[in-house]
């Protein structure tokens, strides 16, 4: 069988600012959130920092000349905040800012689209000594660090994504602290998720009033539930735990509201009072695309022992070295509950892909597992496609093996393979089949 794409469908590939640059006091970069809590014994993985990572901030000419060589459409990054102001706020850092000038030039010289992540986790450490996300205040300067990096390179950018995955920082970072900045705290949790809200309505908003011709949208980590039996105490857990990781990020921003389910829990009071007027109109000023991130599905099963009433039932059979089940119908079927939900806005995929065990052969990585695993959720997404939905792009995670936040340097995602001791480049075997789906822009089965 053969899938066949759209000629104009953007193959590219994904990374993060503090996972591949490394350079962690070059040029005047401050510290973020992430150093401090890394550098906290018992927060990640054997006590693995970003200090180094890739070096891709002295290295970026390299990684570009390889993604080049690959014939990748898009390459999704993102800014680090920290290196752009002196100060976290208004004092601009010209070098930090050069840097990613010198990225976008360098990739349009190439024909590769850069697609720019304005919050990929790195919050600046001197904002979080304010309250970070949960202190109003860090709307305005969040807005103020937009506006810099649109004057800086508005047109060059060929999509802006505001944020990337708000439930997994918000909730991984102010709830269950196992992310930095390592709180646990509902009543900030809730507070920082409306913020957070708001700094990216804002941000829309200056965005299309200020007339720039690409696009702008949010990225969000998202996973189909499945009820674990057809009782219907499965099906409310599993639409429970919708409201909770899906719906609570995609409504504001879609519908212009929270789930009910989360309003009428009595921990929706402290949302109900923390909303003012005009809020909502706010964050959801339209956007011109979804990106969504897809790794897994979640099963649930209702639990009355549980705080929330349910719990998600790992399942038998195929994972990743993350632990995450590989289930590629999923996406399929995500995509689908989207355009039913939330009509058919364009979608592009901004993250898919997996961890494994890679092992370096003779100078080589036979990674067929990764392969394995991008070809069905390909198919997945293309049979979406066909079934109407408006899917324009797929950018895979991750260029390269990087730091994979609380889990180390042990997880490698990359289609690249990192010497970390040398910071030598590798192409995998996934690398270069992907290479080729991108070539012949069909995959067969
Ligand atoms: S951890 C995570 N990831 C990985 C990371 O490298 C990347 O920066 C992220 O955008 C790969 O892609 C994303 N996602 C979190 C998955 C959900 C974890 C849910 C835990 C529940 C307690």
């Amino acid at each position: 069988m053969k899938y066949q794409f759209d000629k104009d469908f953007l193959w590219g590939v994904a990374t993060a600012s503090y996972q591949i640059e490394g350079a962690y006091d070059q040029d005047g970069r401050i510290p973020s959130i992430w150093d401090t809590f890394s550098k906290t014994p018992g927060n990640t993985y054997m006590g693995h920092n970003g200090d180094e990572a890739c070096d891709h901030y002295n290295k970026f000419k390299e990684d570009i000349a390889l993604l080049k060589k690959l014939g990748i459409k898009a390459y999704r990054f993102s800014i680090s905040w920290p290196r752009i102001f002196k100060d976290g706020k208004y004092k601009l850092n010209e070098k930090g800012l050069k840097f990613y000038k010198d990225l976008v030039e360098e990739l349009k010289k190439n024909d590769i689209k850069p697609i720019a992540t304005l919050y990929h986790w790195d919050l600046p450490q001197i904002l979080q000594d304010e309250g970070g996300w949960s202190n109003p205040e860090i709307i305005k300067y969040f807005v103020h660090y937009a506006s810099v990096m649109f004057n800086a390179l508005g047109d060059d950018v060929e999509q802006w994504i505001t944020f990337n995955e708000t439930s997994v920082f918000l909730y991984l970072g102010y709830l269950y602290g196992i992310h930095a900045p390592g709180i646990k705290n509902l009543d900030l949790t809730l507070k920082a998720i409306h913020n957070v809200h708001l700094a990216h309505g804002e941000t829309v908003k200056l965005f299309k009033n200020s007339n720039y011709k690409n696009q702008i949208g949010i990225t969000l980590n998202l996973s189909p539930n499945y009820p674990y039996s057809v009782e219907e105490k499965d099906i409310i857990a599993a639409k429970t735990n919708d409201a909770f990781w899906n719906r609570m990020f995609l409504d504001p921003i879609l519908k212009g509201s929270y789930p009910e389910e989360i309003l009428n829990n009595p921990f929706g009071n402290t949302l109900k009072e923390i909303i003012k007027d005009d809020d909502m109109e706010i964050i959801s000023h339209p956007i011109d695309f979804l990106g969504i991130n897809y790794y897994s599905r979640s099963v649930i099963k209702h639990d009355e022992n549980e705080t929330f009433k349910y719990k998600s039932i790992p399942q038998d059979g195929e994972k990743t070295s993350m632990g995450w089940e590989v289930y590629p119908d999923g996406l399929r079927v995500l995509l689908n509950y989207i355009k039913e939900n939330y009509g058919n806005i364009p979608l592009y995929i901004t993250e898919n892909g997996a961890a494994y065990e890679d092992k370096l052969e003779n100078g080589k990585i036979h990674d067929i597992d990764r392969i394995n695993y991008l070809k069905r959720h390909f198919i997945s997404a293309k049979k979406a496609i066909d079934e109407g939905v408006n899917l324009k792009g797929y950018y895979v995670w991750s260029f390269m093996d990087n730091y994979e936040w609380a889990e180390g340097y042990v997880k490698r995602f990359g289609l690249t393979y990192i010497d970390y001791e040398t910071k030598q480049r590798i192409l995998k075997d996934s690398a270069k089949w992907y290479s080729q789906v991108i070539k012949n822009n069909f995959i067969e089965e």
